[in-house]
């Protein structure tokens, strides 16, 4: 699914086993829970399997046909009464690991002409697309890492050893990678405010105070430009903007960097200067730095670490991967025009509005006030914001469809739930991500397992709704007439695949496919290799060509950026509330997939629950012992969980694993939900967002913590396992 080789082994249609695909060239060695656990999201015994109407409190299975007559029929007149934005959609995670529902959706969403999208994006990655699209000129020119070259590792805001080496890149096996390269004298350096399982294992771990990595990465540049330490050659041809970069840097003081960021300054010099001086070099920057109101200069500055010392294009840098399909090309052919959001008045950012905006776009009455709502693989109301003002939000909807494999949290209020299929159910090519692989990779992913009759795939669900509310697919007239001509000849040939279907798409994709070594691939060669094909060793020398700056050059100080960075600096270090004198941070789990695997059994074996985690030195001020009760508090909402004692985070930092507290119903059996855990995002606000990429900071948030209880003999288990 994130593109990782799977052996499956099928008897009378059913799952037996599941194992790293050993003859995969290119992630063979990279397997994680997701993978394994597979075939229990596919028996899951509250899976949804037939479409399900709420009848009162219930749910009743119905026929597709009536189910997507229904629903158009309702769409259409809501959007007769209050236009196209009144129908909006949020898709979350999942929708990007499977190239026909992306592309059918915004087909959809195209079609009904709805500004009204809500993504994952604003609690993930939005960060890196706004770098990406100011710097390089596509939100999607994402360079990947060349781990096996690398000799000085600077991460931050990212913990490999569980979450892997994937943010808009894979490189599978990476940490472990990056490990063979410090047995052989690499350097890795963890920038995290916890002692992660990465920190653990790097040479130089710097605790860093939350939210403030845009301080100690400006105190590096600073310290490569004033001492002189940059790539002349790059920073005069391939960037352009690095004098205004010398002039930024000469405003700041290096003292007062070190102490926003709480770091010393010698060391950070000194991870500057080896940084500089290493022959091959990358810093990475993930989550940790995005989730936070200054995630974009964060993003970006690590960017620009290395831009100046000459780490784009390089061996151990960043190297841009064409792959064999030129997904930046396709992505600026349909970018989306930008809307501004009728309540906040944002523009979008990568095709979407902020998921914090949600709330109110539902609730604020007026023209385009959102009415029906489309969650497509999604659970918003515990990976965003203030969970609690969403979920009141959603039940206030005249309309809510969700398409998923079972019915979670945010599904609690749904008028329909349609049944998805598993990956393990479907064909396709994941064309799009092409070049965020870390070398020229194809494989098509084909089913193992026939769905449950009635499951079908998202890009079903969207073809079926645009012909039923009798708007043009793509937005493009006639498309409609089109689709029935190929489903009307397909019947009558009886050949399915003439039915238009994301399955003509793939094969024009690798028609139009990018010739590698001196070859274009064919269709009969990559299906030829169901374990996939490495198409070549990763080549360096295209990342200038791939630029799609107007100048085709890397922009290195967007004007933008630079303001944020001087509205930082004129103001004061951030302080905690005196109520709240807590920085709530996250943490993965290696047996997690967001909010979608902690129910499943077999995992988390020693709780299946997230707790939380209080500094040793503050556990002990609060007089809180291992397996105490404790409240977690903000202004915004409350938890009740166990405490678990650590000298993992920094003091003044509590730890709660985000993805738990999210209820699994019953719509079919009407058994009682099942719940796991607390969420921990219930405690975050919605009002403060990044301003630059609108990411919700969601690892910035201030609590206060209260000691409840001592435990009982029962309840003093060690904290889950990793
Ligand atoms: N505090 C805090 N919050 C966070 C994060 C954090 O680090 N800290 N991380 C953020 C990040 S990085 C992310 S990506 C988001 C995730 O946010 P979301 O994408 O909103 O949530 P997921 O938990 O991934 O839920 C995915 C849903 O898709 C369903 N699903 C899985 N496969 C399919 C499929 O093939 N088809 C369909 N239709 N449905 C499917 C699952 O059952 C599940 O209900 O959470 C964010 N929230
Ligand atoms: N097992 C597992 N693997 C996953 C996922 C999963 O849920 N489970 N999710 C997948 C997804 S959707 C994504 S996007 C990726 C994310 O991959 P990563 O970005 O590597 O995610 P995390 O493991 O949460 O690591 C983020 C780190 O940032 C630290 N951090 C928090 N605040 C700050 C800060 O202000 N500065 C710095 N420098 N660090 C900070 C946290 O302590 C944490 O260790 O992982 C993917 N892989
Ligand atoms: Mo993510």
């Amino acid at each position: 699914m994130s593109s990782c080789g799977l052996e499956v082994t099928v008897q009378d249609n059913r799952v037996r086993k599941i194992s790293a695909d050993k003859l995969n060239p290119h992630s063979w060695n990279d397997f994680c829970a997701k993978g394994r656990t597979a075939n229990q999201l596919v028996e899951h015994p509250r899976r949804i399997v037939r479409p399900m109407r709420r009848v009162g409190e219930s749910y009743v299975e119905e026929d597709w046909d009536v189910a997507i007559r229904d629903i158009a029929s309702r769409m259409n007149a809501l959007i007769n009464a209050g236009g196209p934005d009144s129908i909006g959609t949020y898709y979350g995670n999942p929708s990007g690991h499977s190239s026909s529902n992306v592309m059918f959706m915004n087909a959809w969403m195209d079609a009904i002409g709805t500004n009204s999208r809500f993504a994952v994006g604003s609690v993930d990655q939005n960060a890196l697309h706004v770098v990406a699209e100011a710097m390089y000129g596509s939100a999607l020119m994402v360079p990947v890492s060349d781990i096996d070259n690398c000799d000085y590792f600077v991460l931050v805001g990212t913990n490999p050893a569980v979450s892997g080496w994937n943010w808009l890149e894979t490189a599978p096996g990476g940490w472990r990678r990056a490990l063979t390269r410090q047995q052989n004298g690499a350097t890795i350096v963890v920038v995290d405010p916890v002692c992660t399982e990465s920190a653990e294992k790097a040479d130089v771990h710097l605790a860093v105070r939350p939210g403030q990595d845009w301080a100690l990465l400006l105190a590096m540049v600073k310290v490569i430009l004033d001492e002189g330490r940059q790539h002349r050659g790059d920073c005069a041809e391939l960037a352009t903007g690095v004098p205004e970069l010398e002039r930024l840097v000469a405003e700041a003081d290096l003292d007062d960097l070190s102490g926003r960021c709480g770091i010393d300054r010698d060391l950070i010099e000194g991870v500057a200067r080896d940084f500089a001086a290493a022959d091959g070099a990358m810093v990475v920057t993930r989550t940790g730095v995005s989730q936070h109101a200054t995630g974009t200069v964060g993003e970006w500055l690590g960017h620009v670490l290395n831009v100046i010392t000459g780490r784009m294009d390089r061996p151990g840098g960043r190297r841009f991967e064409p792959g064999y399909f030129d997904a930046l090309k396709l992505a600026a052919l349909a970018k989306t025009k930008p809307h501004v959001s009728r309540v906040a008045g944002r523009e979008t950012v990568a095709g979407a509005h902020a998921l914090a905006e949600l709330p109110d776009e539902i609730t604020t009455v007026g023209h385009g006030q959102v009415r029906a709502m489309l969650i497509n693989c999604g659970n918003p109301v515990v990976s965003g914001p203030d969970g609690a003002k969403l979920d009141k939000a959603l039940a206030q909807l005249d309309l809510l469809v969700v398409i998923d494999l079972v019915q979670r949290e945010s599904h609690r209020h749904a008028h329909w739930l349609l049944p998805a299929r598993h990956w393990l159910e479907r064909d396709d090519l994941l064309a799009f991500t092409s070049n965020m692989h870390d070398e020229p990779f194809v494989q098509y992913g084909a089913k193992v397992v026939e769905p449950p009759p009635e499951a079908r795939q998202e890009w079903e669900v969207f073809v079926d709704l645009a012909l039923a509310m009798r708007r043009p697919l793509f937005g493009v007239k006639g498309f409609n007439t089109f689709v029935r001509t190929t489903r009307r000849v397909a019947a009558l040939t009886r050949r399915p695949a003439l039915a238009f279907g994301p399955h003509w798409l793939d094969r024009l994709f690798i028609r139009m496919s990018r010739k590698i070594n001196g070859r274009r691939l064919t269709w009969r060669e990559m299906m030829a290799h169901p374990h996939g094909m490495v198409l070549g060793p990763p080549e360096f020398g295209h990342f200038k060509s791939a630029l799609r700056t107007d100048d085709k050059r890397v922009h290195a100080a967007p004007p933008e950026f630079l303001a944020r960075i001087r509205e930082l600096l004129s103001a004061p270090a951030p302080a905690a509330p005196e109520d709240y004198p807590f920085q709530l941070g996250n943490r993965r789990n290696r047996h997690s997939m967001n909010s979608w695997l902690n129910e499943l059994p077999g995992l988390h074996r020693s709780g299946k629950r997230n707790d939380v985690l209080i500094n040793t030195h503050d556990a002990a001020d609060l007089g809180i012992v291992e397996g105490d009760l404790v409240r977690v508090f903000s202004p915004t909402g409350e938890v009740v969980l166990a405490a678990s004692v650590s000298a993992r985070p920094r003091r003044g930092m509590v730890i709660i694993d985000h993805g738990w507290g999210s209820r699994i119903f019953d719509p079919r059996g009407g058994g009682q939900p099942e719940s796991f855990g607390v969420n921990r995002n219930l405690l975050v606000d919605g009002q403060s967002l990044d301003p630059l990429s609108q990411t919700s900071p969601l690892s910035s948030s201030y609590v206060g913590v209260q000691r409840l209880e001592a435990p009982s003999s029962g309840r003093a288990k060690p904290s889950p396992d990793r």
